[in-house]
């Protein structure tokens, strides 16, 4: 069983690890499973080789003896089911862990996403600010509440799940904005993931590629 990600040619971020591919990586580091990548770039991804594996002409895509996958939740929840490491045991536990991964993606991601956008494509309008500010606020409503229900965890229920992997390469874009330093006990959160050996394997993997040449 050969297992084939796809990941920027050279990613905009320069290896900073924000790319969707890291968040594959990393799960694939946790359960310890050799893998193979495939880079494109930006013209292939919307060719028609690559829109037969993704429908949308991104990056990743999981490709493992028949299945291929696209959509970091999908690819992430079929690594941890399929390999122990990342999934709890007992099935309640696993239920919640997949809802945290589903609250990342669906909640919290969408906000810092509209953030981004704002800051990185609409920079020009007149109404950039106010926008800025306002999703800012709807960012921080989200950090208020996970901050809450963290505590002083380290992990959102109980041992390192799926669900940190995600919530945590979803804060992860926050750095640069601030907002995660408003919420130490978040910043530390995030903190303690990427200082997971496994993290750091996959940092490095996606960070040789885009140094190299
Ligand atoms: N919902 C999908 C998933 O989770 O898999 C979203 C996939 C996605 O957005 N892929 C992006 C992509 O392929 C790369 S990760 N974009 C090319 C395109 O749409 O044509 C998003 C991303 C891109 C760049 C940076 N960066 O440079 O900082 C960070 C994140």
């Amino acid at each position: 069983m050969t297992i084939t990600i796809t990941a920027f040619e050279r990613s905009p971020d320069g290896g900073k690890g924000l790319a969707r591919d890291t968040r594959v990586r990393w799960a694939l580091e946790e359960v310890r499973q050799p893998y193979e990548v495939r880079l494109v770039s930006f013209r292939a991804m919307k060719e028609p080789a690559h829109l037969a594996l993704h429908p949308f002409g991104q990056i990743p895509t999981y490709e493992e003896d028949d299945l291929a996958l696209f959509e970091t939740g999908a690819i992430v929840l079929q690594i941890a089911e399929r390999h122990a490491g990342l999934l709890p045991r007992n099935a309640d536990a696993r239920a919640r862990a997949i809802a945290w991964m589903f609250a990342a993606v669906n909640t919290v991601e969408p906000p810092i996403l509209e953030l981004v956008n704002a800051v990185l494509l609409e920079g020009d309008k007149p109404w950039r600010d106010e926008r800025v500010a306002l999703i800012k606020d709807r960012i921080r409503t989200r950090l208020n509440q996970l901050s809450a229900r963290l505590g002083n965890a380290d992990w959102l229920d109980g041992a390192f799940s799926v669900g940190d992997l995600m919530m945590a390469s979803v804060l992860l874009r926050l750095r640069t904005s601030g907002l995660l330093g408003e919420h130490p006990t978040l910043a530390a959160y995030v903190a303690r993931a990427e200082a997971r050996p496994a993290y750091k394997r996959a940092f490095d993997a996606q960070l040789a590629i885009n140094t190299a040449r």
